[in-house]
């Protein structure tokens, strides 16, 4: 969420200066910032799933042979970049869906708006969805009206809304970024949190503290600060119990270090299961990375096992894993599009695993002339 430009993304924006006047068509609804980074659009992995809207966050669900994805549906706004992720100003969402991966994709209308959420006041970030017994079930962070992120949730009889929130946020929640996995015995979990503008650190008794650290920084040699996992009741409206820390433990099985910044949960979490074994991913946040961690149990520990994501253009990176027609895909975002942070464009790749159980490592950019045909 941050402002602060990397590296890799300096060069671009040096060479984006010198080439001005060839840049890609803008999104058509939406407001037109000028590209500040520049690359050839073979360069990419993959491209954009949509370009009408600008969408990040992607959380993608395999629903009666449809693939829908339910994103954060990204603005332009006034508020300047911080820390804090203040500019990114989203106020509704908007879901996709496709009848197969590389087909054309369907931008669904007003799905929920904050201001039909009686509780919320702004910044409607990350949102998943889920599915049980005919209803569906939209589940969102927003700011309520003292500035502390809750985590709603909406339902509707139709995948592609409209929603209809709760009057309340779920009780105990706080923070951003819910992931709900449904397990093979039925039960669902939702995972949530983040660091940094995410108020995780501001809610570490789970009551939010508005004068709380704004940041991580500083616990250098402190295990890092944890995301959380609730299971959720059979009505999937409400958290059975108060939500616990998810352990995210080194090779040597010690928690990973909040100076570990290569390694430790930023933000994004998501879980997923493969032959038995529970993937917890996340993104690393100010190194860029998205991270996954390996488990016997929803609940964890789980053991950090290496990246699956490199970093993408843009700042955040954040994520979705699905199996679909027998294969397994990344869903992610970058900001091809606008060469802006905020501004960012959902984008879906395939997963590979080795025979270990270890995921490839994929890389958001190919080489001139190295493209294998691999991605959409
Ligand atoms: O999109 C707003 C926030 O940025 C998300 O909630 C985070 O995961 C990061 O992508």
């Amino acid at each position: 969420m941050p402002m602060k430009l990397r590296a890799l993304e300096t060069l671009p924006l040096a060479i984006a200066l010198l080439t001005a006047g060839c840049q890609q068509s803008q999104p058509a609804n939406e407001a037109r910032p000028a590209k500040e980074t520049k690359r050839d659009a073979s360069e990419y992995l993959s491209q954009p799933l949509v370009k009408d809207i600008y969408t990040a966050d992607p959380s993608a669900h395999v629903w009666n042979g449809k693939i829908y994805v339910y994103p954060s549906h990204d603005i332009d706004g006034p508020t300047p970049e911080d820390d804090l992720g203040s500019h990114f100003e989203m106020h509704d969402y908007r879901t996709l869906a496709m009848d197969r991966i590389g087909g054309p994709v369907t931008i669904g209308p007003v799905a929920l708006d904050v201001k039909d959420v009686p509780w919320a006041d702004k910044q409607m970030w990350a949102p998943d969805a889920a599915y049980r017994n005919g209803t569906y079930y939209l589940y969102f962070p927003a700011k309520d009206k003292a500035g502390a992120f809750r985590i709603g949730v909406a339902t509707s009889k139709d995948p592609m809304g409209p929603f209809k929130a709760q009057p309340q946020p779920i009780k105990g929640s706080y923070s951003i970024d819910p992931a709900v996995f449904t397990d093979d015995d039925g039960s669902s979990y939702m995972y949530f949190g983040g660091i940094w503008g995410g108020q995780l650190q501001r809610n570490i008794d789970g009551k939010y503290d508005p004068d709380g650290s704004k940041t991580d920084l500083g616990q250098d040699d402190k295990p890092a600060l944890a995301p959380r996992v609730a299971k959720l009741t059979g009505d999937m409206l409400e958290f059975t119990e108060t939500p616990r820390a998810v352990q995210i433990l080194d090779e040597k099985g010690k928690p990973l270090l909040g100076g570990d910044h290569d390694r430790r949960f930023f933000e994004a979490s998501w879980m997923h299961k493969y032959k038995g074994k529970y993937y917890f991913s996340y993104s690393t946040g100010d190194t860029h990375y998205l991270a996954y961690a390996v488990g016997d149990s929803p609940y964890g520990p789980f053991t950090y096992k290496g990246r699956i994501l490199e970093p993408v253009e843009g700042w955040t990176t954040h994520h979705s894993i699905v199996e679909w027609n027998g294969k397994w895909w990344l869903f992610y975002a970058d900001s091809q599009l606008s060469g802006q942070t905020r501004l960012r464009n959902v984008k879906v790749t395939e997963l590979h695993y080795n025979p270990d159980g270890t995921i490839r490592t994929i890389n958001p950019f190919v080489a001139k002339g190295a493209k294998d045909g691999a991605a959409h």
